[in-house]
């Protein structure tokens, strides 16, 4: 690591490097150094993105786009430059490599402790919408291609499904017929996208309540993070991510699926910070958030249902079964979403122009 390290224009010498943070795609590391300064050391994930030079570019544009419109440095995420000038490292075994400032006097949160924790959640993720209203969109490179085309990841799990790499498919059944009973919607958003009804817009499509850093003093909303999938796309995958993360009443990986549900005094809460913070939603807009909030958890929970198929590829895992546990928290609840949809309708009603 210290060669990687010697690559980056840090302040001070290194004087440690531990694996940081519970991200599921890239390698994170927290770097001290003989001076105050700290860094985030990040190995970008190969599995995940197949043109990082280009990623690098995206995160290099919208991070300056960002510098220039927040008045204090933490509130946008800041590059540190290797030696020569670029944006990142590539070392003899291909990996690519990236620095970051580390966000001092903040907190990054896996679950919210109060309501107001993911109010704010929300205003950061709302704000960072709108700020990125005026940017370039058709600069920006698409880092996963149809990440959010919830019918292309079916025609993936299909895919995943027939190979059936490792003779796991057997023991899944329930999850399996889970996912196929809900085909016929996941391409709903898309839909109205191509029909005109919803705008594109610069998102972060990424939203989860760790995707966001709070300050520790204040625990006001700080600074958005994890900028990799910064694309064109709709503002209810972003609503919708958060929610599926951070309205959960149990953690993503949870096994115990009695006490997955959702909490919709913070799924209101959270409306009241983020369609606010947008600026201008159209009625058609706040009127998708609900199943924005419904397709972006049945699509995460087929996408770990599929990594779990084909051998873990993709999400980082700590044991066996960890990505069938996710997908298994997703689909309870897509479930409850679906058991509650009347009263999530009416909370987001209230929104409506
Ligand atoms: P991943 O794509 O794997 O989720 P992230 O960029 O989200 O990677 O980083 C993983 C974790 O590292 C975050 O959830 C956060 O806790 C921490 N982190 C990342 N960047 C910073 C930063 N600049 N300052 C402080 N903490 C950070
Ligand atoms: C990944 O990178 P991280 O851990 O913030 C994934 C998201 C999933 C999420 C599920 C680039 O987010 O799409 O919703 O895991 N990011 C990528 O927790 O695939
Ligand atoms: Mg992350």
């Amino acid at each position: 690591m210290k060669q990687v390290l010697q690559q980056f224009m840090l302040d001070g010498q290194a004087l440690s490097c531990e694996r940081y943070g519970d991200g599921h795609i890239n390698r994170t590391y927290l770097v001290t150094t003989d001076r105050p300064r700290r860094y985030i050391l990040q190995r970008i994930s190969r599995a995940a993105f197949h043109n990082i030079p280009a990623l690098m570019q995206n995160v290099a544009a919208v991070t300056a786009f960002l510098a220039a419109r927040c008045e204090d440095p933490r509130m946008s995420l800041h590059l540190v430059p290797t030696r020569e000038g670029g944006l990142w490292y590539q070392d003899t075994a291909g990996e690519y490599w990236r620095v970051y400032d580390f966000i001092e006097d903040s907190i990054c949160l896996q679950a919210p402790e109060t309501a107001e924790d993911f109010y704010q959640s929300a205003v950061a993720f709302g704000s960072f919408q709108r700020m990125l209203q005026d940017f370039p969109a058709d600069t920006l490179y698409e880092t996963i291609p149809a990440f959010h085309n919830t019918p292309d990841r079916y025609r993936i799990f299909h895919e995943k499904l027939a190979a059936d790499r490792l003779g796991r498919a057997a023991q899944v059944q329930r999850e399996i017929d889970f996912a196929l009973a809900h085909e016929d919607e996941a391409g709903t958003l898309l839909r109205m996208l191509r029909h005109g009804e919803l705008p594109l817009r610069v998102t972060h499509n990424d939203t989860k309540l760790n995707n966001v850093m709070l300050d520790s003093k204040t625990r006001k909303a700080l600074c958005v993070i994890d900028l990799d999938t910064v694309m064109p796309g709709l503002v209810a995958y972003d609503f919708g991510d958060s929610i599926r993360f951070g309205a959960a009443t149990a953690a993503e990986d949870e096994q115990d699926l009695s006490k997955v549900g959702l909490d919709l005094a913070l799924y209101r809460r959270f409306a009241e910070g983020f369609i606010p913070a947008c600026g201008t939603l159209t009625k058609e807009e706040i009127e998708t958030l609900p199943l924005g909030a419904k397709l972006m958890t049945l699509e995460c929970g087929l996408r770990f249902l599929t990594d779990y198929l084909d051998g873990d590829h993709y999400f980082s895992v700590s044991r066996p079964g960890h990505n069938l546990d996710r997908a298994r928290t997703q689909m309870k609840l897509v479930a409850e979403t679906e058991r509650r949809w009347d009263e999530i309708q009416r909370i987001i009603g209230e929104f409506l122009p």
